[in-house]
């Protein structure tokens, strides 16, 4: 798969021209990463004593793609021939032994030196978590008759994920035989912009109830919007005022590093393929499938829930609409589900302008949300990869991703109480 041959070839190169090993090389002993580090800035001083690289590696199609996440690398920008994302030290240096060409590499603080678009100061704009709470909690209070709001459970460091629920019969957790449909967001803690449009779409609904397509879905369905599914990691993102990057959830694992990968730890052929046994890698599969708090209490919801149609998990970013595989590169089995999943995609990306495709085809990866929620409960799920080139790409992208979003979402909406009728 890989050219074993060059890689030798480029660490041999690598070795000699600094007469040292590459491990020399890598802390900069004789030729150093950054010749003259700068100080780190307010923004990137969260990150001291991180040991991650953000590398470049030659990946030529989505089997590379998954090799390098089965290696422990989180893959957060894809192109053509490579790939680029962060890696733990450690991991960075067994690349070359599996046959990778590292083709770049910088530590993650001279990375995000250069690259943070924006400050957190700047960054107000996003809700926190109590900010998040208490949004949710007035729109509730604001309209009793359509909205109300429950934990989904709580999260290892004891947080709430909160749920907004969005019908004019049934409050809190009472059943309801509607068809239901569920937006989560930011599985991932860096990924704050996944929190904004989930918001936007419960502010939507809610400021616009009086229109009749939106009165329509409030009176007929059952929707759910729980935007932020990972509080702990968002908060630990943060918590500092600067950004750390981070990705997973706030557990501390046997070997003292922080998190489990949420989107790796659902059962369906949980850690089978791009994701990681080692804790410190950024996509850490857990300990075992539903190992987590945060992934029991949406695993106890879903289950609850056998109304639920639809589903949506924000991510970000790349401006992508992934469905169903996600963990096998061979489209879902049934071909009339094949249709529909293509057919809500082609339907949102018309609105998104995002690229519709199989999760797989990205990269082939196991244990995230929309493979077991389909796998399990047939529920037709979604990743929305939202538009941006960082996870910081501040304020004003709010507004932009949002909007095309939202309105991706009402058309999801309005096939929800019948998905099956786009394979007719
Ligand atoms: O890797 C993930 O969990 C998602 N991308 S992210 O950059 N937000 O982390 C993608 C999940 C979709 N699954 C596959 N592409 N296999
Ligand atoms: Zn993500």
């Amino acid at each position: 798969m890989k050219n074993h041959l060059s890689a030798a070839l480029f660490f041999a190169f690598a070795a000699s021209a600094s007469g040292g090993s590459f491990d020399q090389l890598r802390r900069g002993l004789e030729l150093p990463l950054v010749p003259d580090p700068a100080p780190l800035s307010r923004a990137t001083e969260a990150l001291a004593g991180d040991t991650r690289y953000w590398i470049t590696v030659g990946a030529d199609d989505k089997y590379d793609r998954t090799a390098l996440l089965n290696a422990g690398l989180d893959i957060i920008e894809t192109q053509k021939a490579y790939v680029s994302g962060l890696i733990e030290a450690e991991l960075m240096d067994q690349l070359a032994a599996k046959g990778f060409i590292v083709k770049s590499r910088r530590t993650i603080q001279d990375y995000a030196r250069q690259h943070l678009k924006d400050f957190p100061a700047g960054d107000a704009a996003y809700h926190n978590y109590k900010e998040t709470t208490d949004l949710l909690l007035a729109l509730a209070a604001e309209h009793p008759a359509e909205a109300s709001l429950f934990s989904l459970g709580k999260t290892i460091e004891g947080r709430d994920i909160w749920c907004l629920r969005l019908n004019t019969a049934e409050k809190g957790e009472a059943p309801s035989a509607r068809p239901a449909a569920l937006f989560m967001g930011n599985h991932h803690g860096r990924e704050h912009l996944s929190n904004e449009v989930s918001l936007a779409l419960a502010r939507h609904l809610l400021a616009n109830k009086a229109a009749p397509e939106i009165r329509q879905f409030l009176d007929t369905l059952d929707i759910y919007i729980a935007p932020m599914t990972n509080p702990d990691g968002a908060e630990y993102d943060i918590a500092s005022g600067k950004y750390r990057w981070h990705r997973k959830n706030a557990r501390v694992n046997a070997d003292k590093t922080i998190g489990v990968d949420l989107n790796r730890n659902y059962d369906s052929l949980w850690c089978q393929a791009g994701a990681s046994h080692y804790p410190a890698a950024d996509t850490y599969c857990g300990p075992y499938a539903f190992s987590e708090p945060e992934t029991q209490a949406i695993k106890r919801f879903v289950e609850s829930r056998p109304n639920l149609k639809t589903l949506m998990s924000y991510h970000s970013y790349s401006s992508l609409l992934l469905y169903p595989w996600a963990g096998k590169d061979t489209p879902v089995e049934s071909e009339r589900d094949r249709k529909v999943f293509e057919a809500m995609a082609r339907g949102m990306t018309a609105f998104t302008g995002y690229t519709p495709q199989q999760s797989s085809d990205l990269y082939v990866a196991t244990g995230d949300t929309t493979d077991w929620a389909y796998a399990a409960r047939g529920i037709f799920s979604f990743t929305t990869e939202l538009e941006g080139t960082t996870f910081y790409p501040g304020a004003a992208m709010i507004d932009k991703a949002s909007v095309k979003n939202v309105k991706a979402a009402l058309y999801l909406l309005g096939v929800t109480a019948d998905p099956y009728k786009l394979a007719r």
